[in-house]
């Protein structure tokens, strides 16, 4: 009896995945403890609490405008940036050695410590979900097949991790734009072998996102679009990219993955131009290739800047469309022309944000994802934690703030009498598709000019109106 378990402990042990979760068969690349052993749980202190590693704003269970507050803000930590973030950018090489890596290590020893990282992070953090691209959580290997059986083994840790804390997976998705086969695309690429490459990619991140329970699951077409048109079919490529995206939907349904889809649009960066540059070019292409029903959008505010709107302006039109799914939280540098990934801190734009999530009732099954990361020379472990907690204090701080404003009725209701023409007479019929053009002409020849009676917009009005909320 006793040699039997020893035998199958042995064998066990030469399964990395267990020894990692068993922390016991093996010394190298195992739990050894705290990777950040200065940090106890993140408290709530309020507001006057001058303790940075402490929560001003956020205080997960209490109660905004019928739901607690981590019901409407359902966070999530990235694990590309938080876990595999190292200040590396164009110009400059890495700076940053977190505790969790060790060069000694092989590449799934590693992959096993960041997720095992990962987990004690949400767990100071007192977040419950987290988002992953496949090849940021588990090595490349030296085939697909070697690559997937990687995948598969540190999913694995993750499930045994997400049974033992009740952490959850927010989205998965499929990173397909590091490696040079994508260099020309991936579902857009001029090479049909690279297209199925991409399509297999996807189907094991769909299926590992379903393993773990993901409620999402998340595509962003980094290398989907071009530098120069001369090279180009653009036709042929929009074409390519909706036979992938069908493609994943079959495949959805195939597996019984009962989570949303999602796209994440972006103007461009790394491309010269991307196909799904911002809410309305990405949701007028969905509608043109029918697949408006099986898709909802994941919109990035840092992502909105580049295009040259409003992370607000982003939010408001995927929302009136019915397509708000989830929120990449993060904004850009005024200065700086590209994609910073900073966290949000400014408490106007949270507020503006927190404002749409709250008039559609919530994100979920989406959520608001830290798609956000730390400047290059900011190098201390701590550094995470208070990036995290800047930024889920400002969107805490901006939900407490739209509540107030939501409640109060005050601009709402200015609103509201700015169309109020639309809720009687000729304006209702318009609403109520009951009037043609004739009778309108009838409507306007009987009336005076609208030009002597229309009254001011009154924008610096609504503006001092909001920053009574912006606390
Ligand atoms: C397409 O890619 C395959 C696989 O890398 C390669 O063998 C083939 O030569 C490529 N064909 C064209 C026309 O690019
Ligand atoms: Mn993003």
């Amino acid at each position: 009896m006793r040699l039997t378990y020893i035998l199958v402990a042995l064998m066990l042990c030469t399964a990395p995945a267990w020894a990692a979760i068993q922390g016991e068969c093996d010394s190298r690349g195992l739990y050894e403890g705290e990777f950040f052993p200065g940090v106890g749980k993140i408290p709530y202190e309020g507001p006057d609490s001058t303790n940075p590693m402490a929560f001003h704003y956020y205080n997960a269970d209490e109660v905004i405008m019928g739901k607690p507050m981590k019901e409407w803000l359902r966070f999530s930590v990235a694990f590309w940036h938080t876990m595999r973030g190292d200040g590396a950018d164009p110009f400059g090489s890495p700076t940053k050695v977190w505790p969790w890596e060790d060069a000694s290590l092989d590449d799934m020893e590693l992959a096993y410590r960041r997720m095992r990282a990962m987990f004690e992070f949400l767990d100071k953090l007192g977040v419950d979900y987290w988002c992953f691209h496949d090849r940021d959580i588990a090595p490349e290997g030296a085939s697909l097949a070697e690559s997937n059986a990687m995948l598969d083994k540190v999913v694995e840790l993750a499930e045994h991790l997400q049974k033992e804390t009740g952490k959850k997976v927010l989205w998965g998705t499929a990173q397909l734009f590091k490696h040079p086969r994508f260099m020309h695309g991936a579902a857009t690429s001029p090479n049909a072998s690279v297209h199925a490459y991409a399509a297999a990619q996807v189907k094991a991140a769909m299926d590992a996102t379903l393993r773990l329970g993901g409620e999402n699951y998340v595509f962003w077409g980094g290398r989907e679009g071009y530098h120069t048109l001369l090279n180009t079919d653009l036709k042929l490529e929009l074409d390519n990219l909706a036979a992938f995206l069908k493609g994943a939907v079959a495949y959805k349904k195939k597996i019984g993955f009962k989570g949303a889809l999602l796209l994440e649009p972006k103007p461009q960066e790394p491309t010269k131009h991307q196909y799904d540059w911002d809410a309305a070019t990405t949701m007028g292409f969905l509608n043109q290739y029918g697949l408006s029903d099986e898709f909802k959008l994941n919109v990035e505010c840092n992502h909105a800047t580049l295009a040259g709107h409003s992370c607000e302006h982003e939010l408001q039109l995927a929302s009136a469309y019915g397509k708000l799914g989830n929120i990449d939280a993060n904004t850009g540098d005024a200065q700086t022309g590209w994609d910073t990934d900073q966290f949000l801190t400014d408490p106007k734009e949270a507020t503006l944000v927190a404002a749409v999530i709250l008039k559609q009732g919530g994100l979920a099954p989406g959520g608001i994802n830290f798609d956000a990361k730390l400047r290059r020379e900011s190098t201390d472990v701590n550094d995470l934690f208070y990036g995290h907690i800047s930024g889920m204090d400002a969107l805490a701080r901006g939900l407490r703030n739209a509540a107030q404003m939501l409640e109060e009725g005050i601009l709402p209701g200015m609103i509201k009498d700015r169309y109020s023409t639309y809720s009687k007479g000729v304006g209702k019929k318009i609403r109520d598709g009951k009037v043609d053009f004739v009778e309108l002409e009838k409507v306007a020849l009987a009336s005076a000019d609208p030009a002597e009676d229309l009254p001011s917009a009154r924008a610096e009005l609504y503006e001092i109106v909001l920053s009574r909320y912006i606390r």
